[in-house]
């Protein structure tokens, strides 16, 4: 098939029927095109995938799992999951792949409801140090339903403090150990997590989320033969439709199925299974390997350029795809930073660095990735060249820079379009 179906995605039919959410669609890749992209969760998706998601397939109901569901008329859909298993399967050398969590904490949510009951323990990584909202904060169901104790980093290392992990272990035994998180520069050491969680006796949770995309291009070591389940979005580094998915060890599958559906979600999605096996196949060639490992070596000279322009990175720089940056050495906050670099058309997060005097929704740091910039072909000289920017961005306390900052952010967006231009 050459041409766009009359039944695929029709742009010229949404302008007619709703050209206000045409405008904004148009407006939005706009804003990507125009801009540089570095909130380290983000990334630009390939048209396949995109083709994906606006396809029929979004039509379906179909609660149940492949050969197995509620409604008839599934066999094509069934097709479409199966193939998602078993890419995901071979991708991870992972026993079990269950396609269906709507979002990263629609997985997460499931892992509890599969291993834990209300009130018992969870060991996780504590939110302003890096972990997730998900894992035991208190504003979310984790840290309201379940009894959440957290470990942090290390004030002298700003990595995971391991000995600090293995005591909380030991003094409250939970229930469930998980590591990952959302602002995690730095390698995770799976098997330590494994061996706490075996003396113990808990079950090792590893939200991959920020990292899978690194692990699926093989640019840094796996938690799968560690963990008993991972946990993952599939929009971020891996660069497919935004969801969640889990893989797991054989003796948990049935178990996280049901968590899954019926327990936590009702129908799934079968366009978004269906575009994340896009990506999976995506993800398994030659060519993802090599994003892969740009992705981290763009991250590494990122934190090198800021450290040069006086910002200093949290852990002294980074082993995969974001760098959480301390802009406490000039003086800027996260928050200002951030509205500043959003003036010149580079898009990042306000972000606490561990042990931060600001409130959250202040924060002393940013926090930067490059899966999104890596996407567009951009290497290690342009990272150093957006640092630059950045660090002009951000002292830019009256505005007066911006326009050449914005100009010279053009110039590089130029070079490297996110999507085609009409
Ligand atoms: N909101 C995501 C992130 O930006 O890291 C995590 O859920």
């Amino acid at each position: 098939m050459t041409s766009v179906p009359s039944w695929g995605p029709d742009f010229a039919a949404l302008e007619a029927v709703d050209p206000d959410i045409a405008r904004i669609l148009l407006e939005e890749r706009d804003r990507l095109n125009n801009g540089l992209q570095l909130i380290a969760s983000e990334n630009f998706t390939s048209p396949a995938v995109l083709a994906a998601l606006g396809s029929t397939l979004s039509n379906k109901y179909a609660e149940g799992y492949p050969g197995r569901r509620y409604y008839g008329g599934c066999e094509v859909v069934d097709e479409a999951e199966n193939l998602g298993i078993e890419r995901a399967k071979a991708l991870f050398g992972a026993d079990h792949a269950n396609l269906q969590p709507h979002s990263g904490a629609s997985a997460n949510i499931a892992v509890y409801g599969a291993f834990m009951k209300p009130g018992e323990t969870v060991l996780a990584m504590s939110l302003p140090h890096g972990g997730h909202l998900t894992h035991g904060t208190k504003v979310s169901f984790s840290g309201k339903w379940f009894n959440a104790v957290h470990y942090g980093v290390s004030p002298k290392t700003e990595d995971i403090d391991y000995d600090q992990m293995r005591d909380l272990a030991h003094e409250h035994r939970p229930k469930m150990i998980i590591c990952g998180g959302s602002a995690i520069p730095r390698l995770i050491d799976f098997a330590a997590f494994r061996a706490v969680a075996d003396e113990v006796g808990a079950i090792l949770m590893v939200d991959a989320a920020h990292f899978i995309g690194l692990v699926a291009g093989r640019a840094i070591p796996s938690p799968v033969p560690y963990a008993d389940v991972v946990t993952f979005t599939t929009h971020k580094v891996l660069r497919g439709p935004r969801g969640g998915m889990l893989v797991c060890k054989a003796e948990h599958a049935a178990a996280l199925d049901k968590a899954v559906f019926p327990m936590m979600q009702g129908g799934p999605l079968m366009h978004a299974v269906a575009a994340k096996a896009v990506a999976l196949k995506e993800a398994a060639t030659p060519a993802y390997q090599t994003y892969a490992r740009q992705v981290v070596l763009n991250a590494q000279a990122l934190a090198e350029g800021l450290a040069a322009e006086g910002m200093r990175p949290v852990s002294g720089g980074t082993d995969t795809h974001l760098a959480l940056i301390d802009l406490q050495g000039v003086g800027v906050t996260g928050a200002d930073a951030e509205a500043r670099c959003d003036v010149a058309r580079i898009t990042l997060n306000k972000n606490s660095i561990p042990f931060d005097p600001q409130p959250p929704s202040v924060g002393s740091g940013i926090r930067v990735g490059t899966p999104a910039v890596t996407t567009q072909g951009m290497t290690e000289p342009d990272m150093k060249e957006i640092a630059g920017l950045i660090g002009r961005a951000v002292r830019d306390a009256d505005g007066s820079a911006a326009a050449d900052v914005r100009a010279a952010v053009g110039v590089m967006v130029g070079a490297h379009p996110a999507y085609p231009r009409p």
